[in-house]
C-alpha cells in the first residue's frame, strides 16, 4: 500500500464515522424532541408555574390552552414546533 492509499483510507474512515455519528445524533434528537415535557418547570416572566404535558390529560385539552397562550409557547407545550401541543397525550 502506498503512502497515498493510506493517506485517502484516513480520509474516507474519519468521514464514515463522522457520518455515523452525526446521523446517530439527529435521531436521538427526534427520539427525545416532543416527548417529555414533564421535567420543565421554568418560572415564566408573568411568575406562573409553567403548565407541562403532565398537567393535561388529552391532546385537546393541551391544544385549548396551547392556543390561548398566543404565540411563542412559553410553556414548552409544542417542542416540535409543529402547531400541536403534547400530541403524544391521547
Ligand atoms: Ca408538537
Amino acid at each position: 500500500m502506498t503512502n497515498i492509499q493510506k493517506i485517502i483510507g484516513v480520509i474516507v474512515g474519519g468521514a464514515v464515522i463522522a457520518s455515523g455519528v452525526y446521523f446517530l445524533n439527529q435521531s436521538s434528537n427526534s427520539n427525545t424532541r416532543d416527548t417529555d415535557y414533564s421535567t420543565t418547570r421554568t418560572n415564566l416572566s408573568t411568575g406562573e408555574a409553567d403548565k407541562d404535558c403532565s398537567d393535561f390529560s388529552t391532546h385537546a385539552e393541551a391544544q385549548v390552552f396551547f392556543k390561548s397562550q398566543g404565540s411563542g409557547d412559553p410553556h414548552g407545550l409544542d417542542r416540535d414546533g409543529d402547531g400541536l401541543a403534547c400530541e403524544t397525550l391521547p
